[in-house]
């Protein structure tokens, strides 16, 4: 069976629920996890509607690789229309809450409306209540899920927002075991603006799998390949962190607000540093590669635990140029707790650095390297304290404030601040920003590592060819599954046995031409949601959307073994084209009609075309 075919849907103005069933055919063809949440925001949100208004949908969803044994299924999506972006949001997040949610017995929980006072909302499988959380308003991420547990019990699982989500800073995310964050573009924005300080998860049982017997021969075989892996020892041991060595040697690490791509100080917040500081290791349910690597740090005297990640490091390290990862994981940590996204935050702080150095603004100013009032920014943001008013509405937003040459080197694409990938020498990972489903993230093509081995300086059809591939497995299917997908990346895991995996969980005789179909289908549902919403409230779309900051094209690096390194404009647009090719969308990046069709996106068709 495998899947709950449950839907919960919560209304938080009438304090009230109900749950529906969900066809087999929407499951067949959306299969959870970002799938599912696309199509419920395109059937339920009214065209245009405010994300941050009772209006908008925030919706949980997990699929049906969920909290089963097979490697590394410990994860969940939070989606929503996004109020930093005006488009399509989701975060995928690793925490027990996804084990306890899918035990709970629904597929996705759909949350409505608004509460008149703080709510904590407590799902189990037999019933949903809604608890006064005034006295948690206001406090900090690991607080609240502190009391929380005190409060239900040590066995619940947590997901709650900080003071940044409460403010409805516009890249606010939702946070879990204190070091877990998810939903990049704004979910905690939309979870505050609902009130909802957080959702609490005791589940009873997980679904029972179609073919139990092959589950569980195919994942203790996967399991197996995983620790046997070459790559195993090193990635238990540094995690993410590898990547900080692996970036600045591949001329790709965000240095300065993406000015450069090579970080003087890297030794400083290097993997290598992270080991000797590192105290316990850990991983999210079900995962036999744990990833999280808890250092031990000391600021002024006191001593603090921090789980950093690469690209927390990288942001909040090399792009504003801090080269110690003891102040970086303070960052870090203050972040987590406040509840925002350490990526955008670290955007914002480097964009206001260098701001700041061109003296484009007088009202305040940030210096490179400066760790105090790095921090003293972060909590400006969070609480939307002076300039942190303006720097909680993210980098796009500011840049229109300031205008002029500022817009070039504001580092988003879409709205959504970008990861930590340096692309002057990388064009194919700056077409995966430009094209990424959600604005500028990684999680749906880390195409850099593939494009060095192609050829960098190359723009050519196999790029665009080799993304739509890497875009439809990591954001198609993993995010869909719902479920880690390092252990493919890193690890080498065939993804074959992914299909085995959701073959046997299921019981419906998937095939990979047909899981290509439904990542199309996700893919070119996504972007008619980007474009209905932006028709409806009456913004332009067009190709424009899908170009990455005039910063890459015009600005060559001027350090490091790639010094010189630009993008080319008319190379990345032959590649745009390409890339809406395979698609099947016009030049304006829109899907056409007869793409739809063919993806059984007739409803989405007609609203479109009419
Ligand atoms: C993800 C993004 C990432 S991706 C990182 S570090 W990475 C940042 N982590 C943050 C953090 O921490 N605190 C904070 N306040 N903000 C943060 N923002 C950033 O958020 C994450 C891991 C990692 S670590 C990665 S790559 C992989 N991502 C996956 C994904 O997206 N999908 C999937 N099926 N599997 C994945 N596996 C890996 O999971 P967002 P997590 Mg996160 C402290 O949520 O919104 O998707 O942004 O999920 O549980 O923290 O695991 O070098
Ligand atoms: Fe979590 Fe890391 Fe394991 Fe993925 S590999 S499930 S991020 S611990």
């Amino acid at each position: 069976m495998s899947w709950n075919r449950k839907l919960l849907m919560v209304d938080l103005t009438r304090k009230s629920y109900y749950s529906v069933d969900i066809p087999s055919d929407t499951l067949r063809a959306f299969i959870g996890g970002r799938g599912l949440a696309a199509k419920l925001l395109w059937d339920l949100n009214q065209p245009g509607v405010n994300p941050l208004s009772p209006e908008n949908h925030l919706i949980f969803a997990v699929g049906p690789l969920t909290g089963y044994p097979v490697p590394s299924s410990g994860k969940m999506l939070i989606a929503s229309k996004s109020p930093l972006t005006g488009g399509y949001g989701d975060g995928n997040i690793g925490t027990r809450a996804a084990v306890e949610m899918r035990k709970t017995g629904y597929d996705a929980i759909v949350v409505k409306g608004a509460s008149d006072k703080p709510t904590v909302l407590f799902i189990t499988c037999k019933s949903v209540e809604f608890h006064d959380a005034e006295d948690l308003w206001g406090k900090g991420t690991r607080e609240t899920e502190k009391k929380l547990k005190e409060r239900f019990g040590s066995d619940v699982s947590v997901l709650s927002i900080g003071p940044a989500g409460e403010n409805k800073v516009l890249y606010a995310t939702v946070i879990s075991e204190h070091g877990r964050s998810g939903g990049r573009p704004g979910m905690g924005a939309v979870m505050g603006s609902k009130k909802l300080k957080a959702v609490v998860f005791k589940g009873c049982e997980m679904p029972e799998p179609s073919n139990k017997r092959e589950l569980l021969k195919a994942a203790t075989e996967a399991y197996n390949f995983l620790k046997s892996a070459p790559a195993y020892e090193f990635w238990v041991r540094q995690g993410t962190m590898g990547t900080i060595v692996w970036s600045q040697k591949n001329s790709a690490l965000p240095t300065y607000n993406f000015r450069e791509a090579v970080f003087d100080d890297y030794e400083g917040i290097s993997g290598d540093i992270m080991e000797k500081m590192k105290v316990a290791s850990g991983a999210c349910p079900m995962c036999n590669m744990p990833c999280r690597n808890y250092v031990e740090y000391s600021i002024n005297g006191t001593k603090d635990v921090a789980e950093p990640d690469y690209e927390n490091v990288a942001m909040l390290g090399s792009n504003i140029g801090i080269g110690n990862l003891a102040e970086v994981s303070h960052l870090n940590n203050v972040i987590d707790d406040y509840g925002m996204d350490t990526i955008s935050t670290g955007n914002v702080l480097g964009y206001v650095m260098e701001l700041s150095e061109k003296k484009l603004i007088k009202d305040y100013t940030l210096e490179w390297g400066d760790f105090r009032k790095a921090l003293e920014a972060v909590k400006m943001i969070a609480l939307r304290e002076g300039f942190g008013n303006l720097m909680a509405d993210g980098v796009m937003r500011l840049s229109r404030y300031v205008g002029g040459e500022a817009q070039d080197f504001a580092m988003h694409v879409k709205g959504l601040e970008i990861s930590a990938y340096d692309c002057h020498a990388a064009p194919g990972m700056a077409l995966a920003y430009g094209t990424s489903s959600i604005g500028a993230h990684h999680k749906d093509a880390w195409f850099i590592s593939l494009e060095i081995n192609m050829g960098r300086d190359l723009y050519n059809e196999e790029k665009p060819r080799r993304l739509v591939l890497m875009q439809n497995i990591r954001g198609g299917l993993f995010e869909s599954f719902v479920s880690c997908r390092l252990p493919w990346v890193e690890l080498g895991l065939d993804i074959q046995n992914y299909v085995r995996f959701i073959r046997a969980a299921t019981g419906v005789d998937f095939t990979w031409d047909e899981l290509m179909t439904v990542a199309q289908r996700i893919y070119s549902l996504v972007r008619a949601f980007w474009v209905r919403e932006f028709k409806a409230e009456g913004k332009s779309w067009g190709r424009y959307m899908d170009i990455p900051p005039a910063r890459w094209f015009k600005e060559p690096l001027t350090k490091g073994p790639l010094s010189g390194a630009k993008v080319d404009f008319n190379g990345y647009n032959f590649m745009l084209d390409k890339y809406y090719e395979l698609r099947g969308w016009n030049s304006e990046g829109i899907p056409k009609k007869e793409t739809l069709e063919k993806l059984g996106l007739d409803y989405v068709a007609s609203t479109l075309y009419g």
